[in-house]
Parts: structure tokens; C-alpha cells; sequence
């Protein structure tokens, strides 16, 4: 008797195509290490990290709430409850928009990657309409 069997042989690649795809959801695309993580809850962005140094930047962004959430990365010298605001759609005008993901759904995690983030003041928002009123912004500085 043959000591791999074609059965075995099946079972065995079979088992390492599972690890495989389980790595793959785990690290993600580039399987790089986000710089920044920001997470996303109702209705709160909590970066962990108030300054980040410039140049290239990944932020990992992890959205704890059932519902879906955005996250733009404005750069504007503003109070980050100063942004200018369209009342009727109720959302922020997005001047000085440099990055950002719509629609991140309930539970699910993001890589956004910043090529090179120049130095400076930035908000981080969502802008479903009303959530940035509800709370949903957070200052990040880049130095
Ligand atoms: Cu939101």
C-alpha cells in the first residue's frame, strides 16, 4: 500500500487551501500593519493615536456599531466642530477631503491607506448625514 493515498492527498490540500483563505481575510490585502487604528462606534470616531508622523499612512479602521459609518480624513485648521456644514443635507462640506471610505459596514474592518500625508491639522469625520453632529469627528495631527 502507497503511503499518501489520492484520499489523503485530497483531504491534505483541501485543509491548507483553508489556512490559506484564512490568512488572507486576516492580515488583509497587502498584509501591512496599519500605522493608525481609528474605530468606529454610534456615534464616535476614536483614533488611537493623536499625532502620526507624515509620509505614508495606514489606518486601520474597525467599525464596532450594527449600523454602516464613513471615515474622511479632512485637513483644515478648524475646531473639528467648525467644519463647514450644509445644513439641508446635513452633512460637512468636505474642503480639504485627502482620504476617505463610504458606507463601511456594521462589523467590518477597513485598510485606507494615506500615500503621503503632508504635515498638518486634520479632522477625521463620518458624514452619513447627521453623524457628524451626533459626535462623529475626532482631531488628528500630523508632525
Ligand atoms: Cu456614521
Amino acid at each position: 500500500m502507497r503511503p499518501w493515498s489520492a484520499r489523503k492527498l485530497v483531504s491534505l490540500v483541501a485543509a491548507l487551501a483553508v489556512v490559506v483563505v484564512a490568512c488572507g481575510g486576516a492580515t488583509g490585502e497587502t498584509g501591512e500593519q496599519p500605522t493608525l487604528y481609528v474605530d468606529l462606534s454610534d456615534y464616535r470616531i476614536a483614533p488611537d493615536k493623536a499625532v502620526v508622523p507624515p509620509g505614508r499612512v495606514v489606518i486601520g479602521i474597525r467599525n464596532h456599531a450594527s449600523m454602516s459609518h464613513d471615515l474622511k480624513v479632512i485637513k483644515t485648521d478648524a475646531a473639528p466642530d467648525q467644519l463647514p456644514y450644509d445644513q439641508g443635507a446635513a452633512k460637512v462640506k468636505e474642503d480639504g477631503k485627502v482620504a476617505g471610505l463610504e458606507n463601511i459596514p456594521g462589523g467590518a474592518s477597513r485598510k485606507l491607506v494615506v500615500a503621503d500625508l503632508a504635515p498638518g491639522r486634520y479632522v477625521l469625520i463620518c458624514n452619513v448625514a447627521g453623524h457628524y453632529l451626533l459626535g462623529m469627528r475626532a482631531p488628528l495631527e500630523v508632525k
